[in-house]
């Protein structure tokens, strides 16, 4: 897909599992989001409470025809079987998930999302065929229980001044306080869990974000 368009896209990228939502119901978590004005969406089905089979497959079944009526792209994080089962707009996998190699065969036109940590991850995963690359965690985060150590705004200075060019979202810990900060450096979004998930009013949650964007 066109750079231009998926740029767009990142702006506001909202991930989401069960297991984020809490209390709330996963369903009118992205129906709020979507109304606050995320501009894609990732089903990211993880952690120890979260569904499998039937369950996640309907959930995510759910969640896409959301995302379908609102024109908000729907992709699927790291279960490709799922992303191809339900044509998904698009995958995205990390470094130990299916390399992007085998992900880009099997989803020719979809989008493909890759997180890279080092220079050398985002060669390989341009090389691939990735259509943007995740990067983080910026900050401290408590949504992923294996993540790295978080790397500061300046690790997405640090790939664009190695003439990574491809579209860029931020990851980890991004909030709309901080938030500004991770575009200033050359980010094309911020990709967000708890901040919005994990918020009492989702919908004004998201939009405290693109107050951030406009000013
Ligand atoms: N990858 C790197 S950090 C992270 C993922 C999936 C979790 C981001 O969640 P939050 O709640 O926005 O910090
Ligand atoms: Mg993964």
């Amino acid at each position: 897909m066109n750079y231009h368009k998926i740029k767009e896209y990142l702006s506001l990228y909202f991930i989401m599992g069960s297991v984020n939502c809490r209390d709330h119901n996963p369903v009118n978590v992205l129906k709020q989001a979507i109304e606050g004005g995320i501009t894609l969406f990732q089903y990211r089905e993880k952690g120890e409470a979260a569904l499998k089979g039937r369950e996640k497959y309907h959930l995510a079944e759910e969640l896409q025809k959301i995302c379908a009526d609102a024109k908000i792209p729907f992709i699927v994080n790291d279960d490709v079987e799922l992303a191809i089962e339900l044509e998904a707009d698009g995958i995205h996998v990390g470094q130990d998930d299916e390399a992007a190699r085998f992900v880009r065969g099997r989803m020719k036109n979809k989008i493909l999302g890759v997180s890279a940590h080092t220079i050398d991850e985002a060669h390989q995963a341009i090389y691939d065929g990735a259509d943007y690359l995740g990067i983080g965690p910026i900050f401290p985060t408590s949504s992923k229980a294996d993540a790295k150590k978080a790397q500061g705004p300046e690790l997405i200075k640090h790939f664009r001044n190695q003439e990574i060019n491809i579209p860029l979202v931020g990851i980890g810990g991004i909030t709309s306080a901080n938030a500004q900060e991770v575009i200033e450096t050359g980010a094309d979004g911020v990709s967000v869990i708890s901040a919005i998930a994990g918020a009492k009013d989702i919908r004004k949650a998201t939009e405290e974000f693109k107050i951030k964007f406009r000013s």
